[in-house]
């Protein structure tokens, strides 16, 4: 049997008769540890998600609405899905997660579970549709529609009692029955507090790890959108980074075992010890990465006061960095103003923040370089670095099973400026490496310009100076199995 270059990369999972057709040395390595799942993997390539955070409090100035306020004060006179999407897109977003119900209860469509919500406002005449608008406008403009249903219900009289979690749960089938394909599926940990509950006015609390029964909602979910990743402190598909400034640990693993605050049992969404989440667990037993939640802005939602106080291109950047750049996603909040669109500050700063973003990873320095392996799988070209530099998630350089710490030079052919570096690993096949070096050939020798932990789905590296040299060395110096590596960027940023 011949296999073409073309069939055998076309699986990313070779089977066994082709491995045997083309010689042991083009066996791929075998998967190590704990693996994402395919709906996983979709989402880690998306790598930036807005959130947007619209509600009652829009019109408050509250960032946590009681749940008693007057439905008729949401009045978005000129809300825009359309213009709020293509902002969102020109900011670089794959995906949008809408605040569909927050704690306040008031939901932003017309749900049949309660009068708390836009049935009752005066938009559009009550027979409006905020998550159908921002749900269809993304469909339309390519971004993936996302669901953040809050459990804490400050409105409901059922709030605490068992009726309410029907309540909840038909509220996200509502969500995800009416709307289309969801890619996401938001669970909060603010859970129960002080509200109005239909009038007691009273302080609800909750036993979080068994008043919502997480397990039966989120198989819930599953039964109705398969392909989604469902979001909490626990997973059990993206985990919390941990706080809400939008930094994962320097170390961040995709693998995790989260536990309560206390450490005694595992966590639930509102009891996660957050040190853990924040860097991961080393060889866990759970592929759980972290998403990291931020607001362009203060607060979650739109204040008039804070409008001078929106992130800067440059703060953005930062913030992409220490997310994306450390293997976790970012998900950035812009919320929409009283008028129903987003601010000209927010615009402006999501937009710049792409563009810079585009002009510094357009330009690889590396990829004309001559490269020199110390090893590669079987001798095969299948195998070999190349594989760093064909934009193909699929594709990897590989070692031969005995090698760990492989070192790869890059000859770069002229003497080539830099300030940042970019490392992949093929996550399908799990998160392996445990630290790297760089290296720069300077003054005739071999200088070691950074060195990190973690890398999995995404490690940027930005350093402090531009370096200027002809010749790099990468080092992998900790990895329990062979490698494999899918991308390598050289960049430098004006
Ligand atoms: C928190 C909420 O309490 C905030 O209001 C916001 O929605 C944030 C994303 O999650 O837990």
């Amino acid at each position: 049997m011949k296999i073409t270059r073309r069939e055998f990369l076309a699986g990313s999972v070779l089977s066994l008769g082709s491995a045997y057709a083309l010689g042991k040395s083009a066996t791929p390595p075998a998967p190590f540890g704990t693996l994402p799942s395919t709906r996983q993997l979709r989402w880690q390539r998306m790598e930036t998600n807005a959130f947007v955070h619209f509600t009652v409090n829009t019109f408050t100035d509250k960032e946590w609405g009681d749940g008693d306020e007057d439905p008729t004060i949401f009045a978005p006179v000129g809300f825009d899905a359309d213009a709020i999407v293509l902002a969102l897109k020109a900011g670089g977003m794959k995906g949008v997660i809408l605040t569909c119900k927050h704690h306040d209860g008031f939901c932003l469509w017309p749900t049949k579970t309660t009068d708390h919500c836009i049935r009752l406002s005066r938009w559009k005449d009550g027979k409006g549709d905020i998550v159908g608008e921002i749900s269809k406008a993304a469909a339309q403009h390519g971004l993936k529609f996302g669901v953040y249903c809050s459990p804490w219900d400050r409105n409901n009289a059922d709030y605490g009692k068992p009726a309410y979690i029907d309540t909840y749960r038909q509220q996200l089938a509502e969500l995800l029955t009416w709307y289309g394909p969801v890619f996401e599926v938001w669970f909060d940990g603010a859970n129960g507090g002080k509200g109005y509950y239909g009038g007691a006015r009273e302080t609800r609390t909750i036993d979080k790890h068994s008043y919502y029964d997480w397990p039966d909602t989120w198989a819930l979910v599953r039964k109705l959108q398969p392909d989604a990743v469902i979001f909490s402190d626990a997973g059990p598909d993206v985990r919390w980074v941990g706080n809400e400034n939008g930094t994962a640990g320097e170390t961040c693993w995709a693998t995790c075992d989260p536990v309560s605050e206390d450490g005694s049992r595992p966590a639930v969404p509102g009891d996660a010890k957050v040190s853990v989440l924040n860097s991961g667990t080393r060889f866990g037993s759970r592929w759980l990465p972290a998403e990291c939640d931020v607001s362009i802005r203060p607060g979650w939602f739109w204040h008039e006061g804070e409008n001078s106080q929106v992130k800067t291109p440059e703060q953005l950047l930062e913030l992409y960095f220490d997310s994306v750049g450390r293997g976790a996603n970012l998900l950035l909040n812009v919320p929409p103003n009283r008028h129903g669109q987003l601010s000209p500050q927010d615009i402006s700063s999501l937009e710049r923040f792409y563009r810079q973003l585009q002009a510094i990873f357009s330009n690889n320095l590396a990829a004309e370089a001559k490269l020199k392996p110390s090893n590669v799988r079987g001798g095969n070209p299948l195998f070999s670095p190349r594989m760093l530099f064909d934009g193909n998630p699929d594709t990897y350089w590989a070692t031969d099973n005995e090698v760990l710490t492989p070192e790869l030079v890059l000859e770069l052919g002229r003497d080539c400026q830099f300030n940042l570096f970019r490392l992949r690993e093929a996550i399908q096949l799990g998160q392996r490496i445990g630290a790297f070096a760089l290296d720069a050939w300077q003054r005739e020798s071999w200088t070691q310009i950074a060195q990190a932990t973690s890398v999995g789905s995404c490690r940027l590296i930005r350093l402090p100076a531009t370096v200027e040299t002809p010749r790099l060395r990468l080092r992998i110096t900790d990895s329990p199995v062979c490698i494999a590596l899918t991308e390598l960027g050289v960049f430098l940023e004006e």
